[in-house]
């Protein structure tokens, strides 16, 4: 019988064979080594690992936070508030470093228990403090506290709101599920990387289209939903997430980096960048506020390491 002729393999082929392929076993077994940039804080089981109080400070709002997209959205708002004259939204920020595993102490998972940043205490309450937790439901909770940033008239409330919630849907595909593969996975996989940037660059599109014939996201007025959706897609199209600008065409957004532009101008939201943040220029990280003051005396720079 004549020998079969060789043929070229298959791209599905080439990628099967260049992979690990993975025979998940019988039941799943944590490998807690798996190489991954964030191992050591990933667990399969909730609940505190240690006894902490959290600190109390002397303003009605208690935020527990660290500057990362999700955190920067709700010290944005604050600022904001704050900006717009409400005294009622002074607010104690306090660093929860997630890196350390902060956000298992007792404390922190007694306002959360999902142990992820941010979380936030009303203590202006007369009875209790009131927790709240979700970036999504702390920007809508102060939003109706102080109606701000949220429209009085429905057709455009009703569309902030689908756009706060587009984007508490959308943001793990880019974060846990294309960050993480093209940034902090042990080793580049084909395979998830390109699934998951394509759906980023949909997302993308999403917001370019829109902001095409908008200036916010819910029409004319800037919202909760800018500033849930900024911190995430507006540092992506301008390159500051995962060091992708360059491999997703970040520039080629032109409406989303109109958009994140002129956000990023508001004195409000320079501040709310700077709160908690723990990476970047000493002079643009405020580990710790307290009190307005503290932007011009105690940033990173200011005091020493
Ligand atoms: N859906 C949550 C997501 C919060 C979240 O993922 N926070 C991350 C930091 S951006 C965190 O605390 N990670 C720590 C961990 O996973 O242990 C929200 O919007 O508040």
């Amino acid at each position: 019988m004549a020998a079969a002729t060789p043929r070229r393999a298959t791209k599905k082929e080439m990628i099967v064979s260049s992979t690990d392929v993975y025979v998940p076993p019988k039941v799943w077994i944590w490998d807690k080594e798996n190489g991954g940039r964030f191992a050591n804080i990933n667990r399969p089981v909730a609940g505190a690992t240690s006894d902490k109080d959290l600190p109390v400070g002397k303003h009605p709002l208690q935020l527990y936070s660290q500057g990362t997209p999700n955190g920067v959205k709700v010290t944005v708002m604050l600022e904001e508030l704050l900006a717009l004259g409400h005294k009622g939204a002074e607010y104690d920020a306090w660093l929860i470093r997630i890196g350390n595993g902060d956000q298992f102490g007792s404390g922190f998972v007694g306002i959360n228990p999902n142990s992820k940043i941010p979380a936030l205490v009303d203590r202006s309450k007369p009875k209790k403090p009131r927790r709240v937790f979700e970036s999504g439901a702390i920007l809508l909770y102060l939003a109706e506290k102080f109606k701000a940033f949220l429209p009085k008239d429905a057709d455009k409330r009703t569309e902030a709101l689908n756009w706060l919630f587009w984007q508490m849907g959308s943001a793990p595909y880019l974060g846990g599920g294309f960050g993480h593969f093209y940034a902090y996975a042990p080793a580049k996989w084909e395979y998830p990387i390109n699934r998951f940037a394509m759906e980023v660059k949909r997302q993308l599109d999403v917001l370019d289209r829109h902001l095409a014939g908008n200036a916010y996201m819910a029409g004319d007025e800037y919202t909760i939903a800018d500033m849930a959706i900024w911190p995430w897609y507006g540092a992506l199209s301008k390159g500051l997430l995962y060091g992708a600008g360059e491999f997703l065409d970040g520039a080629s957004y032109k409406h989303v980096v109109r958009w994140t532009e002129e956000i990023g101008q508001r004195p409000a939201v320079k501040r709310g960048r700077m709160v908690n943040r723990i990476q970047g220029d000493p002079s643009s990280q405020l580990h710790e506020r307290h009190d307005a003051d503290d932007f011009a005396t105690k940033t990173q720079d200011k005091m020493g390491t």
